[in-house]
C-alpha cells in the first residue's frame, strides 16, 4: 500500500531540532531531606512479594549507635525520591587506623533491600548492574561523604563491610539526600470531588511522573533512565493539567525528531549523554505514535509551526507499518523488528498491530488537518476505509461479536483496547465486547500498566465510564494496597514476582507508563466524582 510520502529532514533541519531541544533543557531542581525513621524487612508470606516494612528507630537515632562489621542501618525516607546521598561516617575512637568500608544498597520497594544477595538468575535479559548498590572505601575519619551516582529509592541500606582493628565499629550519622527533579517535590492538587482512595491513586501516579521527570521524561529513574516513545506519550497526557511541563514534550519530541535515522525512521528510545543519540531499538508501534503523541502536544498548547515541520516525519511514520499490510488489507506482523502492545510472551499481536496502525492513521488524518497539510490525507482517508473493512471481515466473529487474531484465533485485551480505538468495532460494539470479556477465561489479560493505559482508553471511548473506574480502581489500586508509594513498571496481583527479564529486583518500581491514573482523573472527571 503506497501513500505520497514527503522528504525526510535533512541534516541541517534535524540539527536545528537538536538546538532546539538543548536550549530547552530544564534546570533540575534539589532539596535537602532526611529520613523518616530506621526500619526493618521481615519476611512476611501476606506482604508484597514477601516482605513488610517494620519501623525500628527514630530517624537519627544510627549515630548513637556503634555499627559492627556485617551490621548495618536501613533508613525509609518516607516517600520514593530521586537523588544523591550523603552523610558522616566515622569509627567509634578518634583514629581511623584502618579503612572503612561502607556498601550501599537503594530500593524503591522491601524486596531490592530484604534480599540482598539477590541471585542474579538464568536468562536476565538486562545487566545486573541495574542493581543500585555502591561499595565505598573511607581513607580519613571522620569524612564527609558524598555519593556521586544518582539513585532512586525510598530505602536505603548502609552496611559495615569492615573497620580499623582499633575501633569496634562505624558511626553513621546526617544521612541526607539532594533530591534532583525538574519540578518541585511538592505534588500538585487533586482535582475536587475525587473520592479519598482515588486521590491516593492520583498521589501515587503524580509522584510517579514527578519523579521520571529529569532533563527528559525518563521511562524509570532507577531503569532504564532514558526516554522511550511509548512512555512519552503517556507521560506527556499525565503532565497537562498536573506539572503542564510542556517545553519538556517539546524537548523530547525535538530530540526524538533530531535523531530521526536517514529513512525517516524515529527509533523507540536514545540517551541523552554524552551527546545526544538515538537507541539501537525500533519499535513499530512506537513510531506509529510519534503523530498522536504531536497531536496531543497541540491540544496541549504546543507550538503549531514546530509541529509543521514535524509533519512530514510525522506521515513518514506509516511507510513501514503499511508495507506490513498484506494483499487482503490485514496487518501482518513484522518479525524483522519490535512489535511491543504489552510484555506479554504469548501475546498474538496481529490485531492489536492493526488497531494501533488504524488510530495513528486516523490521529494523523487529525493532524493534517490542524495544521492545514490537506494534500496527503485523501490517500489517508482511503487507506482507513480499506483497512477498517479488511479488518471487520478477518478478525471479527460475528457468533460472539469478539475479535480474533492471528491462526490460533486469540482473544485477548489487546486486540480489543486497540480494535476499538482503531475503530474497528463501532463503540456500541466495542462496549459489548469489553462487557463480555472478563467472563471469557480464554481472553488473554494484559501484562502491565502500558497495555492497561490503552484498554481504559477504550473502555472511556466506548461509555463504559463505570466499568473503566472499577478497573482503574482494582488495578492501580492493587498497587496500592501492596504498598506503591510510586507505580511499577510490571504488576499482575496474582503473580507479585513476574519480570520480563527473569528478576523482579532488575524491575523499575516507579515507572513513568504507569502513570496515568492522574490523567484520566482529569480527562474524564466526570466518571471519578
Ligand atoms: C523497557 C522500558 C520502557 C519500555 C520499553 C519497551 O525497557 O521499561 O519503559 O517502553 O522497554
Amino acid at each position: 500500500m503506497n501513500l505520497g510520502f514527503l522528504p525526510n529532514p535533512d541534516p541541517a533541519q534535524k540539527h536545528g531540532w537538536l538546538e532546539r531541544a538543548r536550549k530547552l533543557t530544564p534546570k533540575l531542581r534539589h532539596r535537602t531531606l532526611r529520613p523518616v525513621c530506621e526500619v526493618r524487612m521481615v519476611a512476611d508470606p501476606a506482604s508484597f512479594q514477601g516482605w513488610r516494612v517494620e519501623p525500628c528507630a527514630e530517624a537519627e537515632a544510627a549515630p548513637a549507635r556503634v555499627i559492627e562489621p556485617g551490621g548495618a542501618v536501613v533508613v525509609d525516607f518516607g516517600q520514593h525520591l530521586v537523588g544523591r546521598l550523603r552523610l558522616r561516617a566515622g569509627t567509634d575512637q578518634g583514629v581511623a587506623g584502618a579503612p572503612l568500608r561502607l556498601r550501599f544498597l537503594f530500593g524503591e520497594v522491601p524486596a531490592e533491600i530484604a534480599e540482598a544477595n539477590g541471585p542474579l538468575e538464568a536468562g536476565q535479559c538486562l545487566s545486573w548492574n541495574w542493581r543500585q548498590e555502591e561499595t565505598v572505601t573511607l581513607d580519613v575519619l571522620p569524612a564527609e561523604l558524598r555519593l556521586s551516582r544518582r539513585y532512586a529509592f525510598r530505602y536505603v541500606k548502609i552496611e559495615v563491610v569492615d573497620r580499623s582493628p582499633y575501633a569496634r565499629g562505624a558511626r553513621l550519622s546526617e544521612i541526607r539526600c539532594a533530591t534532583e527533579n525538574a519540578v518541585p517535590l511538592q505534588l500538585p492538587p487533586s482535582p475536587t470531588g475525587l473520592p479519598p482512595d482515588l486521590q491516593q491513586i492520583d498521589a501515587v501516579s503524580l509522584r510517579t511522573l514527578r519523579d521520571c521527570m529529569q532533563t527528559v521524561f525518563e521511562d524509570g529513574p532507577k531503569r532504564d533512565r532514558r526516554l522511550w516513545l511509548g512512555d512519552l506519550r503517556l507521560q506527556a497526557l499525565a503532565s497537562a493539567g498536573t506539572y503542564n511541563q510542556l517545553p519538556l514534550v517539546e524537548r523530547c519530541l525535538c530530540l526524538f525528531a533530531g535523531l530521526a535515522r536517514d529513512d525517516g525512521t524515529v527509533m523507540a528510545c536514545l540517551y541523552e549523554k554524552p551527546a545526544p543519540v538515538a537507541g539501537a531499538d525500533f519499535i513499530l508501534d512506537y513510531a506509529m505514535l510519534f503523530a498522536p503523541t504531536l497531536m496531543d502536544y497541540l491540544d496541549a498548547g504546543g507550538d503549531l509551526g514546530l509541529a509543521r515541520e514535524f509533519w512530514p516525519l510525522a506521515l513518514r511514520q506509516l511507510h513501514r507499518p503499511l508495507t506490513c499490510v498484506d494483499e487482503h488489507g490485514r496487518f501482518q506482523v513484522d518479525a524483522t523488528c519490535w512489535n511491543f502492545i504489552d510484555w506479554h510472551d504469548s501475546l498474538d499481536r496481529q490485531v492489536s498491530m492493526h488497531g494501533v496502525l488504524l488510530y495513528c492513521l486516523a490521529r494523523t488524518v487529525a493532524l493534517g488537518e490542524r495544521l492545514g497539510c490537506r494534500a496527503e490525507l485523501a490517500g489517508l482517508h482511503a487507506c482507513r476505509d480499506r483497512l477498517t473493512t479488511a479488518a471487520r471481515a478477518a478478525f471479527l466473529d460475528p457468533a460472539d461479536g469478539l475479535l480474533r487474531s492471528g491462526p490460533a484465533r486469540q482473544v485477548s485485551w489487546a486486540s480489543h483496547a486497540w480494535g476499538a480505538l482503531g475503530g474497528i468495532l463501532t463503540t456500541a460494539e466495542a462496549a459489548a465486547a469489553f462487557r463480555r470479556l472478563p467472563a471469557v477465561p480464554e481472553a488473554l489479560r494484559p501484562a502491565g500498566p502500558y497495555l492497561y493505559h490503552y484498554v481504559l482508553e477504550a473502555m472511556f471511548g466506548c461509555g463504559l465510564d463505570a466499568e473503566a473506574v472499577a478497573l482503574l480502581r482494582y488495578y492501580w489500586g492493587g498497587m496500592v494496597r501492596d504498598g506503591a508509594d510510586t507505580f511499577w513498571e510490571v504488576y499482575d496481583p496474582a503473580q507479585p514476582k513476574l519480570s520480563p527479564y527473569n528478576n523482579y529486583l532488575i524491575n523499575s518500581y516507579c515507572h513513568a507508563w504507569s502513570c496515568t491514573p492522574a490523567y484520566f482523573f482529569r480527562r474524564y472527571a466526570k466518571a471519578f466524582a
